[in-house]
């Protein structure tokens, strides 16, 4: 039987979640970046998903990436734009424009924290949010979104 070639998710994290691990660890949990996807690797692979993951401090880029995603067809996205969550409708707009289904993750609950956080454009071009779980969110958002997409996982 021909092997089936995975699909791809592109994960994407925006401004200082490089510095997971060693950023407010008292917010955001002492796992790294490279903990993270990891997590998101190994989540996405029973589904036949790859997880292609993209980190990025640089706003243009990160829209680079979603655009990106969708020349490559990639079947979903996990967004965590950090603080370019509550500013850009830039990415906002690169979203909504690709409509690849997404989900949006933020480790620490942004609705627990100051006002400033508590609004997302990015939120608002996602299918779901997660918001407070910590790094396994980015776990439970490639499940809802496999879910979403109809992947079911392989035993
Ligand atoms: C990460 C950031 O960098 C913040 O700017 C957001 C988010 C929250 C998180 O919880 O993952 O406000």
């Amino acid at each position: 039987m021909a092997k089936s070639v995975a699909e791809t998710i592109y994960v994407l994290n925006g401004p200082n979640l490089n510095l997971l691990g060693t950023r407010e660890p008292e917010t955001y949990g002492h796992a790294t970046l490279a903990d993270v996807e990891r997590l998101c690797a190994v989540t996405a692979a029973p589904f036949g998903l790859e997880a292609d993951c993209r980190q990025s401090n640089r706003e243009g880029e990160l829209i680079d990436f979603i655009h990106e995603a969708h020349a490559k067809k990639a079947v979903g996205i996990i967004i965590n734009a950090g603080a370019y969550s509550h500013t850009s409708i830039a990415l906002h707009d690169a979203l909504m424009a690709v409509k690849i289904p997404t989900v949006e993750v933020h480790i620490s609950n942004i609705h627990a924290r100051e006002n400033f956080r508590d609004h997302s454009f990015t939120a608002r071009a996602a299918f779901a949010t997660l918001s407070g779980f910590g790094i396994d969110g980015y776990r439970l958002a490639i499940n809802g979104l496999a879910a979403k997409i109809g992947m079911k996982a392989k035993a």
